[in-house]
């Protein structure tokens, strides 16, 4: 069977050789995007480019949402999850290279705790009555595991892909497709909650970075093993 992952994405070459993780400045007025209450200057901030232009094109596109779920939340998941994952091992080899060192699954039925935290991430992520892709998609990266730039195929997928992060913090780097120098970084927190849509989902790859590359605003983010419960919309 190919793998689920494989399925949903298109990899991008051009965003292979895209920006530096290191970075060298930061905008003199830093504008926020979804996620980051303008308003509070003590927040976190969760999405970082250095370009207001590609913040502008972002705004209302992204969304990351810190504490999405709570420990007690995040438990019942992997309750629930770890069982199946663990008899599958991880593969470090694909053929077309585009994820390494993951394993992953689908998962329709839920028992009522995690169905009630997946009840609200759709209401969070998706606009009511939006036809949804039933399964879930989880997929679980080794601490040595990553995912490379791609834009998930519009055949399988609809405008929205929203993501809850279980076990670590990770750094998600967008890159427009037009412009490799146009790059936004989201820090996701372990619990936290990712959206992207529309311009975010369609214009910009995406990738999860590498351990040894996961920097955010020139902070290390250690990177281990990740897991990630996304829900999908079907396409229009
Ligand atoms: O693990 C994640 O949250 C991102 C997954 C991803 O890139 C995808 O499913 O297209």
């Amino acid at each position: 069977m190919r793998a689920l992952f494989t399925v949903c994405k298109r990899l991008s070459e051009k965003a292979l050789v895209g920006p530096s993780p290191t970075l060298s400045w930061v905008p003199r007025r830093p504008r926020s995007v979804g996620g980051i209450p303008a308003c509070n200057p003590s927040a976190r901030r969760l999405v970082f480019s250095p370009s207001s232009e590609v913040l502008e094109k972002l705004r209302g596109h992204v969304e990351v949402r810190e504490n999405f779920i709570s420990e007690e939340e995040e438990r019942a998941l992997l309750r629930e999850l770890e069982p199946g994952l663990k008899k599958k091992r991880y593969e470090f080899d694909h053929w077309d290279d585009a994820i390494h060192g993951y394993r992953e699954t689908e998962r329709l039925r839920w028992g009522p705790e995690c169905q009630a935290i997946l009840e609200r991430l759709r209401s969070a992520a998706f606009p009511q009555g939006s036809q949804q892709l039933g399964p879930v998609h989880v997929l679980d990266l080794d601490q040595k595991g990553y995912i490379k730039a791609h834009i998930d195929s519009v055949k399988f997928c609809g405008s929205t892909i929203a993501g809850v992060s279980l076990l670590s913090d990770s750094v998600m780097r967008l890159v427009s497709e037009d412009n490799v120098e146009h790059w936004a970084d989201l820090l996701l927190l372990r619990r936290s909650l990712y959206i992207i849509r529309d311009r975010a989902r369609y214009k910009f790859t995406h990738e999860v970075l590498k351990d040894e590359d996961s920097f955010f605003l020139g902070e290390r983010i250690p990177r281990d093993r990740r897991i990630s419960v996304i829900c999908r919309n079907l396409p229009a």
